[in-house]
């Protein structure tokens, strides 16, 4: 990892590795996937779990899809050796790594919106005090935009500190504002989309405001997500 990148990271809160893991490497675990979902779809006497989730809020179809699917191995072919030695060289030591989780979300749950979205963050920690920890997002498949892949804010891992916006400001934003993204760009806060291809992967501060959004394509979103903790 060269500095310009760890500069940014420092700064915005995250990097977008393209193409860190190569596309065959991911395939596997996309095709078992595929495999479960049309597995389901296709249980006698109508009796697919895919069905209900339609009855339940866009946001919750997502923990309840990812809960119905296992992919043995999932951990281990994306928190390989090389992402921990990335983690480790952005917090100054090993982390403690949780287990991997899958994040689907069924196709056409919507129109994309930045309304009404569940930005929060994982854990409480101080914007002045030291990386606490590293979220990786993993794309298993090929992401569109508007294809419900996280969405985070850069930089919003420093509110409070000089220059940048309070915690109330950001908060009241996101709440409150007509057209957020403009807002935004006026606190210098940017929407990161974690769309893009099979393979790439998202680090990100464990501070920074992130969300899952609405899957307006034809395909389901394939993700998954690790979270590395540094000691304090
Ligand atoms: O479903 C998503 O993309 C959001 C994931 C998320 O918020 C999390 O893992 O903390």
């Amino acid at each position: 990892m060269n500095s310009p990148q760890t500069d940014l990271f420092i700064d915005k809160g995250y990097l977008r590795l393209e193409g860190f893991h190569p596309k065959k490497h991911v395939a596997g675990v996309r095709q078992k996937l595929l495999d479960e979902l049309k597995r389901m779809k296709a249980l006698p006497g109508g009796k697919s779990p895919l069905g209900s989730l339609q009855r339940l809020p866009v946001f919750q179809q997502i923990g309840k899809l990812s809960a119905l699917v296992k992919v043995p191995g999932l951990h281990a072919t994306l928190v390989t050796p090389g992402l921990i030695e990335y983690v480790t060289r952005l917090g100054g030591r090993t982390p403690a790594v949780q287990d991997t989780q899958l994040l689907l979300s069924p196709p056409q749950q919507g129109a994309s919106t930045l309304e009404g979205l569940n930005w929060h963050v994982d854990i409480s920690a101080k914007p002045q005090g030291p990386l606490p920890g590293v979220q990786a997002f993993f794309l298993i498949d090929d992401v569109a935009p508007g294809g419900g892949a996280t969405l985070a804010l850069a930089g919003s891992h420093r509110v409070d500190t000089p220059g940048r916006p309070s915690a109330s400001r950001l908060r009241e934003t996101l709440k409150t504002s007509a057209s957020i993204e403009q807002s935004l760009q006026q606190l210098d806060i940017d929407i990161v989309e974690m769309s893009g291809r099979a393979g790439d992967v998202f680090l990100m501060d464990l501070r920074l405001l992130h969300t899952p959004s609405v899957n307006a394509t034809k395909n389901v979103r394939m993700m998954a997500t690790a979270r590395c903790f540094f000691d304090a």
